[in-house]
């Protein structure tokens, strides 16, 4: 980045705000734009620090801008196909994203994690470990965890540590991100209306490793094929882990016991359920794949354990809320496709009042409406997605459907509707989009309802 360069950031979301502090900090000439019509250009600049000076627009850019821009950074809710990326892409301008401006000023060493489910919880654990082992201050949590990776960078230096969940949508616009540590925890199909197909999706997943060389470790689910196909051809040394079988070679679940195996040595590391506060097997999953991370981050198997037996359930993800009149409440809002609310329904035990639907990403929803078994003893349905979600419940032979038009009317119906001895589940294998601000807001809203709920 030159003296004053002139940036274009798109997006004015945290990354795109993260994004503009450090360009101006790198002495950029930087116009922070949005494309939302409903935004003006004074609402943006009342997301920036008083002290900026960047230039902000919303709507349309100016004709000016596009002609003169020479580094574009894409917020991760930017496509990189949209018109205006390629007009700016055609008139010679750099394009990168949020993570890739951020590496350019990390100093230490970084540990990325991505896949279609359970990053949050694999990066939250994985950041506690290296947090117990180095010390609060010289660890870093960013990415898509909802902490821009540009508004950390500055503080890193040769001691510490950062930990990035990194989405596909941030892995699209990377170019000399270079992990030391990466992780791909599984492929299963998401986001397919921005990625368009699954290849390129699995494309943008594989980016995480693009820069590491055999010096580097890349962490990989055994069980997946995308990404145990993806350790035959990975630039990194690829270290896997299973819950399905016993490797000669890295760390799997036997019984109810995660093992460590190599060189012909195997250790037993910890039992499943007295060692562990989180259910489900994708989170058996996360956990070896922290310890495979962590462990070639050279951090010692009884902290590492240490931390283990103490983490709790990241929010939003299964999360236990409350056992109101015997009925066991779920908050698993952030299970936003079919395939991470697949899990939600295996971690369940008791018959299910199970809460779906939301913005459509275009997902197909045949094998999550499979993974219902005789558990899940009712769907209540709400939004955009209600129809299509019903459809194919049908189609399999499952009609034990309710709709609901408000989530006010989908929370009480789901209360009417468990019985003492069954659970009611929020994992609506949609995104949140178009109802709330965020799977978060869902998730809360959720648990609020819940707590205020009396022993009947
Ligand atoms: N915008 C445009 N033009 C476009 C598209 C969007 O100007 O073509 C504008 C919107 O009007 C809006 C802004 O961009 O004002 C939003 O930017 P953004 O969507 O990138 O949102 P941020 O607030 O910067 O949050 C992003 C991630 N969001 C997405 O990937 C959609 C956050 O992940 C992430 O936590 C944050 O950066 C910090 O890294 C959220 C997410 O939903 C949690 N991620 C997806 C997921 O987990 O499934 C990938």
């Amino acid at each position: 980045m030159t003296t004053g360069e002139k940036c274009l950031v798109i997006g004015s979301g945290i990354s795109g705000v993260g994004s503009v502090a450090l360009l101006e900090h790198m002495g950029a000439d930087v116009t922070l734009y949005d494309s939302d019509e409903a935004l003006t250009a004074d609402m943006i600049r009342g997301k920036l620090p008083e002290e900026s000076r960047a230039r902000c627009i919303a709507g349309k850019l100016p004709q000016e801008i596009l002609e003169t821009t020479e580094t574009v950074v894409l917020s991760p809710g930017v496509p990189t196909d949209i018109p205006l990326v390629n007009a700016l892409r055609d008139k010679g301008a750099s394009i990168i994203g949020e993570i890739e401006l951020g590496y350019r000023e990390e100093k230490g060493r970084v540990a990325a994690v991505t896949g279609t489910n359970g990053k949050t919880t694999t990066t939250t654990l994985l950041g506690q470990i290296m947090k117990a082992h180095l010390g609060e201050e010289k660890v870093f949590v960013v990415g898509n965890i909802g902490n821009p990776y540009t508004s950390e960078c500055l503080k890193t230096h040769a001691d510490t540590v950062t930990v990035g969940e990194i989405s596909s949508f941030q892995l699209e616009t990377i170019r000399d991100f270079h992990p030391a540590v990466s992780a791909v925890l599984n492929i299963t199909p998401d986001h397919l209306n921005r990625h368009h197909t699954m290849e390129a999706y699995v494309a943008a997943k594989e980016n995480i490793a693009l820069n590491q060389t055999k010096e580097d470790i890349c962490v990989l689910n055994y069980d997946n094929e995308y990404t145990r196909d993806f350790g035959k051809r990975c630039p990194a040394r690829a270290v896997y882990f299973s819950s399905l079988e016993e490797l000669e070679e890295g760390y799997f679940l036997k019984g109810d016991t995660i093992v460590r195996s190599f060189g012909g040595c195997q250790r037993e590391l910890l039992n499943i359920h007295s060692d562990m506060n989180l259910v489900g097997v994708c989170n058996v999953e996360n956990v070896m794949a922290a310890i495979a991370m962590a462990e070639s981050m050279g951090v010692p198997m009884d902290t590492i354990l240490a931390v283990i037996r103490e983490f709790k359930a990241v929010e939003h993800r299964i999360e236990f809320v409350a056992a109101k009149g015997g009925v066991d409440y779920y908050d698993d809002s952030k299970g936003t496709n079919p395939d991470a609310a697949i899990q939600g329904i295996r971690a369940m035990s008791r018959p299910t009042v199970l809460i779906g639907g939301g913005y459509d990403k275009g997902s197909d929803y045949d094998q999550w409406i499979e993974s219902f078994g005789d558990k899940v003893k009712c769907l209540v349905l709400i939004g955009q997605t209600r129809e299509k979600i019903a459809e194919c419940a049908r189609a399999h032979g499952f009609d034990r459907i309710r709709f609901a038009d408000t989530y006010e009317e989908c929370l009480k119906l789901c209360t009417q509707l468990a019985e003492e001895g069954d659970a009611v589940l929020l994992s609506p294998a949609c995104a949140s989009w178009g109802m709330f601000k965020n799977y978060e807001e869902r998730g809360d809203i959720f648990k609020a309802y819940v707590r205020s709920l009396g022993e009947r």
